[in-house]
């Protein structure tokens, strides 16, 4: 069957019905409120892209942080202040999946996960009972545990299917558990040895993961959304910044930095406060409350700034936040917080140097709509505060946090990622498939779109392609993992290093003019520097705002 875009999302709620706790009745009313946007998006794509149709997809969507006791936990937190981010993220997912024509099947429940997947509640299962019905699983860190459990054997045939939505994202050195139990880069999460492109993020953080993103939106009055679509909206601002911290602990500590945006702005925010007590907040702040998103995008679109205190790091709010007109303010980390230094990034499995409060608004974003400053620096918040002040910005989303940029990306992976052909019938050609697509060098994107560059000692592909303006993509490592490439480079090599593990291969060392090849394809890793190796690094380009795609590829 061929997946055909869809224009109703109605037959999705059904999908969620029956599940009825906090976290889900976020991901519903959000889909539900979403759904004219889908649709048209939806609409749109499907008078343009006439001739690009793939094959439906049976998808499971399966939360594991939402499940069980765990679940019930995380559920009381979202009307008490807690992390939404993820739950945005599996919104926009199942929306993106279902407008792009996909069976979708939602599910949150362990038992039901056991019937869905055809195991026996509570005990592993023999894969030659009953085949996978699934072509594609996404689910996060919990759930990939659920599913070994309750797959047993038939958890690792099938593991190419799987999907993991992982936020912050996982490299590769982590992600092999021989390497990292050997090489120390071993943690709490990773160490499942599936294709590293299996992991999904919340923001390009990594290249070496598929950047699965959200929708960004713009806050509207219905007036405004009557209007002709793709114009820049401007609306008249109050005098008034909105702070992001949805729990009070968060602005713990930040009296001095809020004082001195209180002097130029009238200073709102959007805290829980527990039934009968107010949140503990400076008292010039006028507090909301925590509000519906629906609420708070409102206020975001009377706010000339929303001001970030630290924490919560890399959610989707600053997003919507430029999305409704407003400058983010935001600190800037010196020294960048990392795994090694801060205790939430502690145990995840990840080398990244978290340079600000959001590293993707800082880089990929920038002034005049991002601003980072030093927060403990009257006078740099001072001055930074009256140029915002000064500059007037227009409403802005990236292309790839807009909806026709989300089903872009999604049929872009799940057309070109997934080499599964769904209408074998027999379970043994069908595991045999599954192996085969896994085991075989990646055709996607294509080698043209390889730009090779040799990097400088100590820096790693990501910056390296970064910094020529390309993107750094591990589907085409392959391509420069042999003796031909080195000399290609003009790199005449003393020896070739061929036994060795090391995720910077392939790589050259001047000091003996060594020679590195990658022996273990799981290895190839963008993310990952050395001051003794020169990396070679396979690059491409990347479409104005959309940078999981080249422009050549779909
Ligand atoms: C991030 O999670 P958070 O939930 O803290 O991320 P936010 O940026 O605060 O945004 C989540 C949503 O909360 C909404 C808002 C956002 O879409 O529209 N919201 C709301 O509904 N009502 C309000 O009063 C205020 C905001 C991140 F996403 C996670 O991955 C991290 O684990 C977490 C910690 O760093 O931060």
């Amino acid at each position: 069957v061929e997946a055909e875009i869809r224009t109703t999302l109605s037959p999705l709620y059904e999908v969620f019905d029956g599940i009825q706790g906090p976290a889900e009745k976020f991901i519903r009313s959000r889909v539900e409120r979403l759904s004219g946007l889908w649709v048209k998006t939806g609409q749109r794509m499907r008078e343009n892209t006439a001739n690009q149709t793939s094959l439906q997809k049976r998808v499971l969507l399966y939360p594991g942080v939402l499940s069980g006791g765990a679940g019930q936990r995380f559920g009381t937190m979202v009307n008490r202040g807690g992390p939404l981010g993820e739950l945005v993220q599996w919104a926009d997912l199942s929306a993106s999946l279902y407008i792009l024509g996909h069976n979708v099947t939602f599910t949150i429940s362990q038992r039901h996960l056991h019937s869905v997947i055809g195991a026996a509640p509570g005990r592993g299962s023999c894969p030659i009972q009953r085949p996978l019905t699934f072509d594609l699983i996404y689910t996060d860190y919990h759930g990939l545990a659920h599913l070994q459990g309750a797959m047993g054997l038939a958890f690792q045939h099938y593991q190419c299917r799987f999907r993991i939505l992982d936020s912050f994202g996982t490299e590769p050195a982590f992600n092999l558990g021989t390497y990292a139990h050997k090489y120390g880069y071993k943690t709490l999460w990773g160490s499942w040895g599936l294709q590293p492109l299996q992991y999904m993020t919340m923001f390009p953080h990594t290249p070496d993961n598929s950047f699965l993103g959200f929708v960004s939106e713009e806050a509207q009055s219905p007036q405004e959304e009557r209007e002709q679509e793709g114009q820049p909206r401007t609306s008249v601002k109050d005098n008034m910044a909105v702070v992001y911290g949805k729990q009070d602990y968060m602005w713990q500590g930040k009296e001095s930095y809020l004082e001195v945006i209180s002097r130029e702005l009238e200073t709102h925010g959007t805290v829980y406060q527990p039934a009968g007590q107010s949140a503990r907040l400076p008292g010039e702040v006028i507090n909301h409350g925590l509000l519906t998103q629906d609420q708070f995008l409102q206020l975001l679109r009377r706010a000339k700034v929303f001001v970030g205190l630290g924490f919560p790091f890399e959610g989707p709010a600053p997003l919507e936040a430029i999305a409704s007109g407003c400058v983010f303010l935001q600190p800037r980390f010196q020294p960048p917080l990392s795994s090694e230094n801060s205790p939430f990034y502690k145990g995840k499995p990840t080398t990244r140097l978290v340079s600000s409060q959001h590293p993707y608004a800082e880089e990929f974003i920038g002034k005049p709509f991002v601003w980072t400053v030093n927060m403990t620096n009257a006078t740099d918040v001072q001055e930074t505060v009256q140029a915002i002040l000064r500059t007037e910005v227009k409403p802005f989303t990236p292309r790839e946090f807009t909806c026709e940029g989300m089903l872009e990306r999604v049929h872009a992976y799940i057309t070109h990622q997934v080499r599964i052909v769904s209408h074998v019938k027999s379970f043994i050609s069908l595991v045999l498939l599954c192996w085969a697509s896994y085991a075989s060098f990646p055709t996607w994107p294509p080698e043209s779109a390889l730009r090779v560059h040799l990097g400088p000692l100590g820096q790693s592909c990501g910056s390296v392609c970064r910094r020529a303006f390309l993107v750094c993509e591990p589907a085409l490592f392959h391509h420069l993992n042999s003796p031909a490439a080195f000399s290609r480079l003009g790199l005449s090599c003393a020896s070739m290093d061929q036994e060795v593990d090391n995720h910077l291969f392939p790589a050259y060392s001047p000091w003996g003019r060594r020679c590195g090849l990658q022996r273990e394809r799981l290895l190839f890793s963008c993310a990952g520097s050395d001051p003794g190796q020169r990396r070679l690094c396979p690059c491409r380009a990347h479409q104005p705002g959309q940078v999981a795609l080249c422009p050549e590829c779909i």
